[in-house]
C-alpha cells in the first residue's frame, strides 16, 4: 500500500502557500538534491516559486534554532528542515540525530508552525543515494517532504 493513500497531493492547491526551506552545508551535494526534490514537490502543490524561501545553516544541529527564528518571523506558513546525518566512528551521529529530531518537534509544537523532518538519516553514501535522488531506482525523498509542507500549511491555514 502507498504511505500517501488517503491524501491526493495534486488536488492541494498551495497557491498561497509560502514554504521555508532550512537546508545543510553538510553534504551539499546531497542535499542539494533533496532541495530540488523539496520545491518539485511544492510545485506540484501549486506552490509559487518566489514563494519558496531557501536558507542554508552550517549543518543539521543548527536546524531547530534557523527554524524557531523563521517561525517566529511570521513570514512563512510551513518549513522545512534539510539535512542528511552519515554515521561515522563516533557517536556523534547518534547525539546529533536524537537532538535534530527533538529539537524539530519541540519549535514545531511551540510556535504552532508546522516544521517537516527532512533529514536522512543514514549508515553510508549509499543510503543517502537512493533516498536524494529518483536515479537507479532510487527515490527523492525531499519531494514527499516538500508535498507534507504544503498539506500542513493548509492544515494549519484552516485549522479544523
Ligand atoms: C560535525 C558534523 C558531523 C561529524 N557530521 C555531520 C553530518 O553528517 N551532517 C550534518 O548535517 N552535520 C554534521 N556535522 C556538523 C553538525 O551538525 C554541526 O554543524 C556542528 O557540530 C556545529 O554545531
Amino acid at each position: 500500500m502507498a504511505a500517501e493513500s488517503e491524501v491526493s497531493f495534486s488536488e492541494l492547491d498551495g497557491s498561497g502557500v509560502r514554504i521555508g526551506v532550512l537546508r545543510t552545508r553538510w553534504n551539499d551535494e546531497h542535499v542539494s538534491n533533496l532541495v530540488d526534490g523539496i520545491k518539485a514537490g511544492c510545485a506540484e502543490c501549486k506552490v509559487e516559486p518566489d514563494n519558496i524561501f531557501v536558507k542554508e545553516v552550517p549543518g543539521a544541529y543548527e536546524l531547530p534554532y534557523a527554524a524557531r527564528l523563521l517561525a517566529m518571523s511570521g513570514t512563512v506558513d510551513a518549513i522545512v528542515c534539510c539535512g542528511v546525518l552519515i554515521k561515522g566512528e563516533t557517536l556523534h551521529f547518534e547525539y546529533i540525530s536524537d537532538a535534530v529530531s527533538a529539537g524539530i518537534m519541540d519549535v514545531s509544537l511551540g510556535t504552532m508552525t508546522p516544521v517537516v523532518y527532512g533529514v536522512l538519516n543514514c549508515l553510508d553514501e549509499e543510503q543517502v543515494m537512493k533516498r536524494s535522488s529518483n536515479l537507479n531506482g532510487g527515490h527523492n525523498h525531499g519531494e514527499d517532504w516538500g508535498k507534507t509542507a504544503v498539506e500542513m500549511a493548509l492544515m494549519r491555514k484552516e485549522a479544523f
